[in-house]
């Protein structure tokens, strides 16, 4: 029998488990060599954790370690049904929230190790979180992919901690009851997007795809982010936030310093702003995350579905 320890927490409705305890040692190496021995050796302890019977196509993981750099307080490597996430908005504020829960971290600022590089957060006193998250660029505006029966899909192409098509065109209204419709039509943007070879930067996956608009209420922008696996993004996402950031820079549509309200599909909402970065925008995005429970994980050996279902 193997036990995990997990806290789970909810960032603007978004689940995320911080593995405590009771996981196999990666070695010492940087994050990125580490999560490689995950990918490579570890990869059905990652389905255990996040797929079903013990998890959902919407839970992501996030593998707490020791940083290799001093100055941070954790290293984590963020993972879902189907795989391995560079970075995680709505996670680092999970993250966050629950290291602060188990007393290892008090208000204000903290440095967080992450595969793709360190990231700063502030614990502020209301429980709200602020990340700093890692420089984020626009690397193709008005990019082009024809998406079979649907037809041509325009969106620009950025990195926020992860790779985004983000696009205004939607199939129906950001509404929470549309879901499937936008869940479909986004799963075949992703589809198409790697069929047709139309990658980020050095050939990075472009494993989200992000629907950007308004609330039909009229009540400020929305958006709604497909996730890898199949699952949409209940919060804001982060990380998408911080790559639509980076593409209303480049259009001179938002300056340094100004305030983005980004709404999820669920209405929740982040606050964005950035300062300008080297190539692109230094973004913070604000959220809050509530821790939902506390679990020992058990995998018997003996059980059938030990290792999860799919992913
Ligand atoms: O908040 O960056 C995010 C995120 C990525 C995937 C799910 N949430």
């Amino acid at each position: 029998m193997k036990t995990i320890h997990v806290i789970d927490s909810h960032t603007a409705g978004e689940p995320t488990r911080v593995v405590m305890s009771g996981f196999p040692d990666l070695g010492q190496g940087s994050l990125a060599q580490r999560r490689e021995t995950f990918r490579d050796s570890y990869d059905h302890w990652r389905s255990a954790i996040a797929c079903e019977p013990r998890g959902s196509d919407t839970m992501v993981g996030a593998l707490l370690l020791e940083p290799t750099d001093p100055r941070c307080c954790a290293g984590v490597i963020f993972f879902n049904n189907v795989g391995y996430l560079g970075m995680c908005g709505h996670g680092t504020i999970g993250l966050t929230r629950t290291l602060a829960h188990v007393g290892r971290i008090q208000p204000g600022e903290h440095l967080i190790e992450t595969p793709v590089g360190v990231v700063g957060v502030t614990l502020h006193a209301d429980g709200k979180v602020s990340i700093d998250n890692v420089e984020s660029y626009r690397f193709i505006a008005n990019a082009e992919v024809d998406v079979p029966d649907i037809g041509k899909i325009k969106g620009d192409i950025a990195w926020g901690g992860n790779w985004f098509f983000i696009t205004k065109q939607t199939p129906a209204p950001l509404d929470i009851a549309h879901r499937n419709a936008l869940s479909n039509y986004t799963i075949a943007v992703q589809q198409a997007l790697e069929a047709n070879g139309i990658r980020g930067e050095n050939g990075g996956v472009i494993d989200h795809v992000e629907i950007s608009g308004d609330a039909p209420d009229g009540s400020g922008a929305r958006n709604f982010v497909m996730c890898p696996g199949g699952a949409y993004d209940r919060s804001p996402c982060g990380t998408g936030t911080s790559a639509k950031i980076a593409c209303l820079a480049a259009d001179n549509e938002l300056g340094e310093g100004e305030r983005w309200i980004q709404q999820g599909i669920l209405g929740s909402a982040f606050e964005g702003s950035y300062r300008k970065g080297e190539r692109g925008v230094m973004p913070t995005i604000i959220g809050q995350a509530w821790i939902t429970g506390t679990a020992q994980i058990l995998i018997e050996e003996s059980d059938p579905l030990a290792w999860g279902i799919g992913g």
